[in-house]
């Protein structure tokens, strides 16, 4: 996330030479753009499924961007999920970017030769590309060119299913389109036998499809807000006054798995990024009874495409409403600490920093043996527990914790009150779960679990003695 304003930090001219796009045609998430098949022969992207793809980032000092060798270990997971095969990759160390290309001049031709030996179909370059430079790039390498967030929308595509997420997903796809339309390069062409030098499309026929692109991008907003209303109303049925928890995190870090170890949901979870793009809700039971309701969320990674928050606002909505967020980390993974701190700031943006939240540092049974998931993550202060989804290590630990920072924590007592005290025998009888009551010569016994916040009341009044070991904790 931290470089995800790149593009405008890269040095931009104003998008006044505007790259043509690559086009895909057996794409699912154009489906509602087949009214207008101008749009689809351009629709901004080079599709890396099938290609054997170039990974090249640009490493430069002003940059708060992660280590380019992490950064690029993760894209090449993209482009693998993407569908291509990646054959190489570069770093050039520069002081900054080129605003015209990108990269240096002498990158940009050893890339440019590199594609023809030893030869590659896709260049993918770790960064936000404003549309310039994307267009020269394409034109000095002689083919289709893709960024970092142009790679995430084209996954998003290939992974949407729902009504919903394909409508999400059309819409950042456009909106990251709209300012390319009329490029270098068309993907088509080079398909259709590879025309050579490209001039783009006329002036007259870029101002059409930036129309037809913009009266489609109305449309789906109108469409999206609809769906939204919608989801709404469900949310507010669905939850009927019961707490709300949202599971949040980097994609792959196990949120589905828990969501499904937590609810027995039989949600899809995957070894893959960005397997689940649509909130799924069920209940989930505390101890002592009570319940909360759940929801599992479209994963985050760091540089994610503006355009895809934007369009997912809706969606993301489950965040806004929750009351706890389980902050989902990988704990085994190298890079940890830096999904943790990019997941936050994703956080910030959504306007949900704030919101209580529970660290989960899951995967723990991939940990080297001795090594503690906290001391591993380097945290200090932060409230944390410690999961395995796989073999369920830690998760009763973690429903007393929900419990518990939703108020609804509760513990098995035993409590003697005076004869006076109708009034917390009652409350005892509305909010705890009595086992038994007794009434002896002194006053009332009750047995039962009481949830926790009620406990100093009843123990103004009387005496409690609280029964170890805890229902809470010891429920699974
Ligand atoms: N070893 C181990 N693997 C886990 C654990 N939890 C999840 N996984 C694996 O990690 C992968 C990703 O899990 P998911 O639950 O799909 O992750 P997610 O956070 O929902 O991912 P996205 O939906 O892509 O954002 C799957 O292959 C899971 O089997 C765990 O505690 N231990
Ligand atoms: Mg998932």
């Amino acid at each position: 996330m931290s470089r995800q304003n790149g593009s405008r930090r890269n040095g931009h001219h104003a998008d006044d030479e505007l790259p043509r796009a690559g086009v895909s045609r057996d794409d699912p998430t154009l489906d509602g753009l087949t009214r207008d098949d101008e749009i689809q022969r351009r629709d901004g992207l080079a599709p890396a499924r099938h290609a054997r793809v170039m990974l090249a980032a640009l490493d430069w000092s002003g940059s708060d961007a992660w280590e380019p060798d992490d950064s690029l270990d993760e894209l090449t997971r993209l482009a693998e999920t993407a569908g291509g095969t990646v054959v190489d990759r570069t770093v050039q160390r520069r002081e900054h970017p080129d605003p015209a290309t990108f990269f240096g001049r002498g990158k940009a031709a050893e890339l440019a030769d590199a594609r023809v030996e030893p030869g590659y179909d896709l260049l993918v370059v770790d960064s936000a590309l404003s549309p310039v430079q994307q267009r020269n790039l394409e034109k000095r390498i002689d083919g289709p060119v893709l960024d970092r967030p142009g790679l995430i929308i084209e996954i998003f595509g290939q992974r949407a299913t729902t009504r919903e997420a394909r409508l999400q997903v059309e819409l950042a796809r456009l909106e990251y389109l709209l300012p390319r339309l009329g490029g270098a390069w068309s993907h088509l062409e080079r398909q259709v036998g590879g025309i050579g030098a490209r001039g783009g499309p006329g002036e007259k026929q870029i101002e059409l499809d930036r129309r037809l692109v913009r009266d489609r991008i109305a449309a789906l907003k109108r469409e999206i807000a609809q769906v939204r209303a919608h989801r709404g109303r469900i949310r507010a049925s669905r939850s009927e006054g019961h707490p709300l928890v949202a599971l949040v995190g980097y994609t792959n870090a196990g949120k589905s798995s828990l969501m499904n170890r937590l609810t027995a949901a039989g949600v899809n979870a995957e070894d893959k990024l960005f397997a689940t793009l649509d909130p799924t809700a069920r209940r989930m039971a505390l101890p002592g009874g009570g319940f909360a309701v759940i929801s599992d969320t479209v994963g985050f990674i760091q540089n994610l495409p503006p355009q895809l928050i934007d369009a997912f606002r809706a969606t993301l909505e489950e965040l806004e409403a929750a009351d706890l967020l389980l902050h989902v980390v990988d704990a085994a993974h190298p890079r940890a600490a830096e999904q943790l701190e990019a997941v936050k700031a994703i956080l910030g943006e959504l306007g949900v920093g704030d919101t209580p939240t529970l660290l989960v540092l899951n995967k723990s049974d991939l940990l080297p043996e001795g090594l503690d998931a906290r001391t591993a993550l380097e945290l200090t202060d932060e409230e944390a527990v410690v999961v395995s989804a796989q073999n369920g290590f830690g998760l009763g630990a973690l429903r007393a914790r929900v419990a518990r920072r939703l108020g609804m924590a509760v513990r098995e007592v035993e409590v003697e009150l005076p004869f006076s005290e109708g009034r917390l025998v009652a409350l005892f009888r509305r909010e705890g779960f009595l086992i038994r009551e007794e009434h002896r010569s002194r006053g009332t016994r009750l047995h039962g679990h009481l949830p926790e916040r009620l406990i100093p009341a009843f123990r103004r009044a009387g005496r409690v003695r609280e029964l170890e070991p805890t229902v809470a904790d010891g429920w699974h």
